[in-house]
């Protein structure tokens, strides 16, 4: 494999409403950013995303953009952008930003153009069509619910959307738009931006025939995702865009990507392949509901490792992939794939150990590393996300009382992620000294970075040394291009694999289930790396794992 500058770092994501706020308003913002880069770096941290902070009505927290060469005021000004991209810079620390092209804002001027000629120029950087029979021109349903097309005012038109009616798709088949992205990208990257997170890409090839689908629901429509699934040639805008921006600047690509054929893997992260890498969803997929959160099913162990370990040999014959096991649009890993006897400090340094340890960039969500957790949500007022209002109104219409509906968002809810950070025990966990924008968890005061910094067994000091025994000079090279092979599959509730490459083999195992398990080792023990109960040695062929321990061993010969 031809190596390249971000092969071997590891990122972090930053929610910047989330993260710190800094003059009291309630709101996380860059000036927050900056003081805690100093933390981050600490941690091991190479590469910052920062979920996107661009100007926007904030309907979908910024995922629709209404400027996309200004910065929100909620989060401060350009010259604050300039000072964390040279703060960043200064600690040897890359700095990418989201890049959102599939829609932007119904504010933004393009849209704002397109309604007031709806014949124009600028009504072709979106799709306006014409409706049937007084109906919308297909039956699709957005991501956060409702019809996908919107009447324009005033005519008989509609504009699509895959997401919020606020957020109008892109027509990529327009060139002249398709050269203002490009032109957009550039002037980021000319600024300094080591590269992009690359949002809901997969969507900007459309079906141009807009064909009704097979309904799915008892809305009598279809999900919009399945139109996108089934169309070919996103390929060639996504090579286009490669090549008119982020090929020229080296840069950091990662993409969300869901709904690929598999066998397109290469295409996307190959050598060659569209993008420097891809998240990898495929353990947060287990829990899809057929409908909607309300029937999603819990995940099982047995088939989140299964997931894991066939994901990891998949993508190991082509690139590089980044693993999570969260992010702003899931609930804390800690709530979701452990099982409860497991959430502590115990499991969650495991779940941490397991994740990071995997081949592939390893992206660590605000918070996790000192393990913060879903939040309990007592009333459906206490969200504020949009996609989480649509699913408690999907499940309470789909027959589930309020109590219910509240169960499967309090599991759901993106908002989980998005509570603030829980910087210390004082009031709103250190986060503002006004009032946050979203409640703090009622944890704060059990799970905090000030409490975890001077608690030499904290999750936080855990995730310091397991993120630096992956970056340490003597294992860099087997975490980085290391080959992935499972291992004890057999054994019940025991995670494990193998990292090998020339002249080493590290092993990685994982007790989560209740009770304690032995494993006979198959090759002598060189070291023991990392350990979450503090061992040191092991003596013994038959290796006892405790519940939720987890060891990382280097093999000899
Ligand atoms: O997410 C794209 C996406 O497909 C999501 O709808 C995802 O399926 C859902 O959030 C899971 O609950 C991206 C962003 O990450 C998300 O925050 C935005 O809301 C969305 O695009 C629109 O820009
Ligand atoms: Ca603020």
């Amino acid at each position: 494999m031809k190596k390249k500058w971000w092969h071997d770092k590891v990122a972090y994501q930053i929610y910047p409403k989330s993260f710190l706020d800094s003059n009291g308003d309630g709101i996380g913002d860059l000036r927050g950013i900056i003081s805690k880069l100093d933390y981050l770096k600490d941690l091991g941290v190479d590469i910052i995303w920062l979920s996107p902070i661009y100007k926007s009505p904030f309907v979908d927290q910024g995922y629709d953009i209404s400027d996309y060469y200004s910065i929100a005021e909620e989060f401060g000004t350009m010259g604050e952008f300039d000072e964390l991209l040279a703060e960043a810079k200064k600690r040897n620390m890359y700095i990418i930003m989201d890049l959102v092209i599939n829609h932007c804002s119904d504010k933004h001027e393009w849209f704002q153009k397109a309604l007031a000629d709806p014949d124009g120029e600028y009504a072709d950087y979106f799709y306006f069509r014409k409706g049937k029979d007084g109906n919308p021109p297909s039956n699709y349903r957005s991501y956060f619910g409702g019809n996908c097309w919107e009447p324009v005012p005033g005519t008989d038109k509609y504009y699509f959307h895959m997401f919020a009616k606020e957020q109008p798709d892109l027509n990529w088949e327009n060139p002249t738009l398709r050269k203002k992205l490009y032109d957009m990208i550039n002037w980021w990257l000319e600024k300094g931006l080591a590269g992009f997170r690359i949002d809901a890409i997969i969507n900007i090839k459309k079906d141009l025939d807009f064909p009704n689908l097979e309904p799915d629901g008892a809305d009598g429509l279809a999900g919009c995702w399945r139109m996108v699934e089934n169309v070919e040639g996103v390929g060639e805008y996504l090579e286009d865009l490669k090549k008119n921006t982020f090929e020229k600047y080296d840069a950091f690509t990662v993409a969300e990507v869901f709904n690929m054929h598999k066998d397109e893997l290469s295409q996307f992260i190959g050598e060659n392949g569209h993008f420097s890498t891809i998240f990898d969803f495929s353990a947060h997929t287990l829990s899809d509901g057929a409908h909607g959160w309300y029937d999603a099913p819990d995940i099982n162990f047995n088939d989140w490792r299964k997931t894991i370990i066939n994901s990891q040999l998949q993508v190991q014959k082509c690139g590089i992939e980044a693993n999570i096991i969260e992010n702003h649009d899931e609930p804390r890993g800690v709530s979701r794939f452990l099982p409860e006897y497991a959430r502590n400090p115990l499991g969650t340094k495991m779940l941490g150990t397991v994740s990071v340890l995997l081949r592939g960039i390893p992206f660590i969500y605000q918070g996790q590393e000192i393990g913060m957790q879903n939040a309990v949500w007592n009333d459906v007022k206490e969200y504020n996300d949009i996609n989480t209002i649509d699913q408690y109104n999907l499940a309470i219409s789909a027959g589930l009382s309020d109590k219910e509906a509240l169960a499967v968002c309090s599991k759901m809810s993106r908002d989980n992620a998005r509570t603030p950070v829980q910087w210390s025990d004082s009031d709103n966990a250190g986060f503002t000294t006004g009032t946050p924008w979203l409640k703090v968890n009622s944890n704060y005061k059990d799970i905090n970075v000030q409490n975890q910094e001077n608690d030499p067994d904290s999750v936080l000091n855990y995730y310091r040394k397991l993120v630096a025994t992956r970056k340490s000079p003597e294992y860099k090279e087997v975490f980085t291009y290391g080959v992935f092979e499972p291992a004890y599959e057999d054994t019940e509730y025991v995670m494990a694999y193998y990292r090998v490459s020339d002249n080493q083999r590290i092993l990685v195992a994982a007790n989560f289930g209740k009770d304690a398990k032995t494993i006979e080792l198959k090759f002598p023990v060189k070291k023991v790396v990392l350990s979450n109960i503090g061992k040191k040695e092991i003596n013994e062929v038959s290796l006892k794992l405790d519940s939720c321990e987890v060891i990382v061993i280097e093999c000899g010969e």
